[in-house]
């Protein structure tokens, strides 16, 4: 048992650790791709959570100054500017598993998040929702902020104990304070998840990127990220049906599974998607970050397909609870062009991505699409190299 002055002492401590890990710059990462920056340290984990989510603070309670509630991890996160802010709705995960929202922000896009002091309430309208996460933030023309995530439920028809159903929730906010809660989204597919509402209306409707499956992790007859309307979306149902705009394909990063991620970000050119990639592999699923165009005004429409991955765990990236996972479901887009990318790895903490709207532009419409077979893709390579060396004899 701790004296009062020991604990006072210990607490102090951990309050201090806490401040300069929140505090630490965090400096550009040195790999060069040109397409985006890194940065060196994640910008939220499981050590952001604040001390008083965690911590009796009360001696007598707590003599030992014991974690009474941990934190697992903080991972897949919304992202939205706001009132001067760089604001991220992050999932963090309890150590009993459960996971919830939390808003961290910071004056800075690539360093200082904070959490609030309180978690995010949401409204508990579904008796049996059993978890909530990776939710997608959309600032929607209609005047309001929007949060779709993944509510989760046991399937209660299986004797199966880990059996489980993927809805969408959907909530809305305009002070990420508030929350109301909108009825799940109703769709053809006994599961959805990866859900992200269209930031315009479409044909005068809602516009949702889904992601049908008919089970809880292989999506099976699912054909990959979909797009559909909603006439409604306080009684949220398709109105449409659900087209594949980004299609599994076999011996490509989309394989297994996909799912849209951040909200797609408008250019010139076309909606640009940051979506995520699923192989299977001996070691495992392995996911990683591509990226899609679609057209400006029918986004329904596939319209650029850069090949191969756009972000994959690197070095200590590729560890964690879920071993080998870049997943994005935020990105932060300036008036001045800056793009942030928000990305979690392992499904244990978060990192940060930079690049501008330029760069996506000149990666997503400038790189070669997937040919698809060995002895194809060769030949792509051979042209570039041919390019490269006869620029060279130029030089
Ligand atoms: O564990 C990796 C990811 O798995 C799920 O993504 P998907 O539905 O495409 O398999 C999500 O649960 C996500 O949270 C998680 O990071």
């Amino acid at each position: 048992m701790l004296t009062k002055e020991e604990f006072n002492t210990r607490l102090a401590q951990l309050i201090n650790e806490q401040e300069q890990l929140i505090r630490r710059p965090n400096p550009k990462a040195a790999a060069y791709n040109g397409v985006y920056d890194r940065y060196e340290n994640p910008v939220l984990t499981a050590a952001h959570a604040p001390i008083i989510w965690r911590y009796d603070l009360c001696h007598e309670d707590n003599p030992n100054l014991m974690e009474r509630l941990g934190v697992n991890a903080v991972m897949n996160s919304g992202a939205i500017y706001l009132n001067g802010k760089y604001c991220l709705v992050a999932r963090v995960e309890g150590s009993d598993r459960k996971s919830f929202f939390a808003v961290a922000e910071s004056d800075k896009p690539t360093e200082g998040f904070r959490f609030r002091d309180y978690p995010v309430i949401l409204p508990d309208t579904c008796p049996e929702e059993t978890n909530v996460y990776d939710m997608r933030l959309t600032q929607h023309e209609d005047g309001w902020i929007y949060g779709v995530f993944c509510s989760e439920s046991k399937d209660t028809s299986s004797n199966d104990l880990s059996a489980a159903i993927a809805q969408a929730g959907i909530v809305r906010t305009k002070d990420l304070t508030t929350w109301e809660r909108l009825p799940n989204l109703i769709s053809k597919s006994p599961q959805q998840r990866n859900v992200v509402l269209h930031p315009e209306f479409v044909d005068g409707k809602y516009a949702f990127y889904t992601r049908p499956q008919d089970d809880f992790i292989s999506t099976g007859s699912g054909g990959g990220v979909c797009f559909a309307l909603c006439e409604d979306i306080t009684n949220p149902v398709l109105c449409t049906e659900e087209v594949v705009i980004s299609p599994r394909v076999y011996h490509t990063l989309t394989e297994v599974k996909n799912g849209a991620g951040a909200v797609p970000i408008k250019t010139p050119k076309g909606w640009i998607h940051i979506a995520h990639g699923v192989r299977n592999t001996a070691a495992g699923l392995r996911y990683v970050i591509y990226v899609f165009a679609t057209d400006l005004n029918d986004p329904r429409k596939l319209i650029a397909s850069p090949s191969g991955l756009f972000i994959a765990p690197h070095g200590i990236e590729r560890v964690g609870d879920v071993s080998n996972v870049a997943f994005t479901n935020g990105a932060i887009v300036r008036e001045n062009g800056e793009v942030y990318i928000y990305y979690a790895s392992s499904d244990t903490r978060l990192h940060v991505a930079s690049t501008t709207i330029e760069k996506l532009m000149d990666y997503t419409f400038n790189t070669p699409s997937d040919a698809l077979r060995s002895a194809d893709c060769v030949k792509q390579r051979c042209e570039l190299i041919a390019k490269n060396l006869s620029a060279e004899k130029k030089i």
